[in-house]
């Protein structure tokens, strides 16, 4: 095994015991994470070593937000983040710095986000 290939695969493992601790920490039932989309559509969206803050983002049918990714640290898997249901849409998450994402909320249901390895999870809600 090259020394590139095998710093890889010590950065792969580290990803995946940080996506671990993340879900092993996290409660059970929190419903304190979940917000209502503000007037002008810009949700603030902390990630760090728990996850997605806020979790769960309430909004109306149809409506366009903006979801703005600050990522805290690199001590976390949440490198990138996908959306599974829009042609698994994904896009980096450097360190420090917002990365803004536009949807549109759906007819009913959830638009689905998830870190790059699925374990991080968050969710825009039809309200
Ligand atoms: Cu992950």
């Amino acid at each position: 095994m090259s020394l590139s290939r095998r710093f890889g695969a010590i950065a792969l493992v580290s990803l995946l015991a940080a996506c671990q601790r993340a879900q092993s920490a996290r409660p059970q039932a929190s419903g304190a994470t979940a917000v209502t989309a503000p007037a002008d559509g810009r949700v603030e969206i902390r990630v760090d070593d728990q996850g997605y803050h806020p979790a769960t983002i309430r909004a109306a049918a149809g409506r366009a937000l903006t979801l703005v990714f600050r990522r805290t640290d690199a001590l976390n898997c949440g490198e990138k983040v996908r959306f599974p249901s829009l042609n698994n849409l994904e896009r980096d998450l450097p360190v420090g710095q917002p990365v803004e994402v536009a949807v549109t909320v759906p007819a009913s249901g959830e638009l689905a986000f998830t870190c790059g390895m699925n374990m991080y999870r968050g969710s825009v809600v039809v309200q």
